[in-house]
């Protein structure tokens, strides 16, 4: 029968649509994508569109990707939440964000939520005068250097112009950095215009302040990187041990200082493409640093990307150095990961994640022999998907508009270009790719499963078909997944362990893998009267 011809992936699909009213449908249709990869050509994929009301989704919101995601791991740009307490509350410190100030004087503000709880009284008649009131404060108790303001939603909804109350303080403070985002949370469909809304304000207002470049060999900056479960911890000491000279991380574990000379490198990479590739656009055009993806997730990732920063840099010394660290490292790596490897190997998972981990996990599975057979994004574009330049169809306003219409005059470009056009395009001749858009649906095999923006029903239905070894997702999939008996891994906090980038990261993620796929407790999580009802009286339900 037809039914019969269809693949695993098909009869999913026509199995969750059949459920949904004909527009919802049509629509889902287009988010759920039969992989085909084999010719090089993936399909297209509907992604960064509106969730329709009533799904489970699980996405976050426009503040979230501004405050929480982007500026959150910033330790000495004091954070002012103007909204509800609510908002503040709730993303303070969840998402695990490290930081390690460099001296016992240095400031961090992040353990701090700091708001100005706004209440009935200002709804009503405004609350530029409490946030104006709650700068005073904060500058009084703790001296900072810059101040970002994050809108929630009901600041938009009644209108207070929190970057004229930036102007007004800073013209009082004139010593103070202060800069608002209009990243009211209802903006765009996701937390992905929240991320655009933080890199134009952090492109205006704060990079590009200071020219005092670090001193050091190779200096670059890593873009996209937040230090969750002390990622860029590993990071540093991998770069450092190549001989690198990494100026600065937006935004794990980094400085202002280091945010407003980071202008001064010669490379700009970029981690997870999709919350801040705009910066690195950005920069490329006012100041002509290049800039290209590496990928810090998986010991091959991890060798490959410390290659290719080597070979932009094209110094013998380094490209020595580097394969040295490589090999040292590679060693003990191996020695892990073959033992796991036989333990794991074959497995299934899925992954629904974010932007970007949906995809960089997957090659750390694979260096332990799991296969992924279904994987998205909750916010991410078509382009990480497709691997191919898609402009965003949404563009919310002013705060988040496309680096397009961002024009740089040729007399504000304050740097030469740090390689010149010539030497680039000879360089991207001779096979060194610049700017290149990977994309998660050309590394995954013909016939997996590629879904935008999934929901609890269809989490349910996918794992009741395909019963996977593992799924990795966030903290409201959790134990939705592992109350229908598979092992589960969030990949946004990773549990409350890593690091699991770079070296020593991929140590710990096999070792925590092979621990909880091969664990016995998923396969007891049925209740034993599910099987044997007589049993329901024993165990004192009747
Ligand atoms: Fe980038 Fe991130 Fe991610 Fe992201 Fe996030 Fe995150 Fe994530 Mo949670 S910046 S897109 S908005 S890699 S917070 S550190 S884990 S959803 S996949
Ligand atoms: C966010 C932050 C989040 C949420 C994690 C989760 C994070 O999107 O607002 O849902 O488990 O990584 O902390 O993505």
């Amino acid at each position: 029968s037809e039914v019969e011809m269809m693949t695993p992936g098909e009869v999913f699909k026509a199995e969750v649509l059949e459920k949904y009213p004909p527009k919802l449908a049509k629509k889902r249709g287009r988010q759920i994508v039969v992989n085909e990869a084999a010719g090089g050509e993936v399909p297209e994929i509907l992604a960064n569109s509106r969730t329709a009301p009533g799904i489970l989704t699980m996405r976050g919101c426009s503040y979230a990707g501004c405050k929480g995601v982007v500026l959150g791991p910033t330790r000495d740009v004091l954070q002012i939440t103007h909204g509800p307490i609510g908002c503040g509350f709730y993303s303070w410190l969840t998402r695990r964000n490290q930081t390690k100030p460099h001296t016992a004087e240095a400031v961090n503000f992040m353990p701090y939520a700091m708001s100005t709880d706004l209440q009935e009284d200002e709804i009503i008649f405004g609350g530029e005068k409490k946030l104006k009131a709650a700068i005073d404060e904060a500058i009084a108790l703790f001296h900072p250097k810059a101040i970002g303001i994050f809108s929630t939603c009901p600041v938009g909804l009644i209108g207070d112009d929190v970057h004229a109350v930036a102007r007004e303080m800073e013209a009082k403070y004139p010593d103070v950095n202060i800069f608002g985002f209009s990243c009211e949370g209802y903006k765009g469909v996701s937390q992905s215009a929240g991320h655009h809304v933080a890199n134009n304000k952090v492109f205006t207002d704060v990079v590009g302040l200071d020219d005092t470049p670090k001193q050091g060999k190779f200096r670059f900056n890593i873009l996209g990187e937040y230090n969750i479960g002390g990622d860029a911890f590993e990071i540093e000491r991998i770069v450092g041990k190549c001989g690198m000279t990494l100026h600065s991380t937006f935004s794990g574990n980094s400085t202002y200082e280091e945010f407003i000379s980071a202008h001064t490198v010669d490379l700009n990479t970029v981690m997870c493409h999709r919350s801040i590739n705009y910066l690195a656009e950005m920069m490329e055009k006012k100041y002509g640093i290049p800039w290209f993806k590496i990928n810090f997730i998986g010991a091959d990732s991890t060798a490959k990307s410390l290659r290719k920063i080597a070979e932009f840099f094209g110094d013998g010394e380094l490209t020595k150095r580097t394969e040295e660290a490589i090999a040292e490292e590679m060693e003990k790596v191996e020695a892990v990961r073959k033992e796991i490897y036989e333990r794991c190997k074959g497995k299934k998972a899925m992954l629904f994640v974010g932007g970007s981990r949906a995809h960089h996990y997957q090659d750390l599975l694979g260096e332990i022999g799991i296969e992924t057979i279904a994987a998205g994004y909750e916010f991410a574009h078509r382009d990480d998907y497709e691997g191919r330049k898609v402009l965003p169809s949404i563009v919310v306003d002013a705060d988040s508009r496309n680096i397009e219409e961002l024009t740089v005059t040729a007399d504000e470009k304050r740097y030469q270009p740090r390689i010149s056009e010539a030497e680039k395009a000879k360089r991207e001749k001779e096979g060194f790719a610049f700017s290149d858009y990977d994309g998660m649906m050309k590394q995954m095999k013909d016939k997996t499963l590629v879904i935008d923006d999934l929901n609890h029903y269809e989490t349910e239905k996918l794992i009741e078909m395909y019963k996977p070894d593992l799924v990795c997702a966030g903290i409201k999939e959790k134990y939705v997944v592992q109350k229908q008996g598979v092992p589960m891994k969030q990949l946004h906090s990773y549990d409350y362990q890593g690091p699991y980038a770079g070296f020593e990261g991929a140590i710990n993620f096999y070792k925590e893998i092979d621990r909880i796929v091969n664990s016995n407790a998923f396969r007891l999580a049925k209740a034993p009267w599910a099987d044997s009802p007589e049993l329901s009286a024993s165990y004192g339900y009747t």
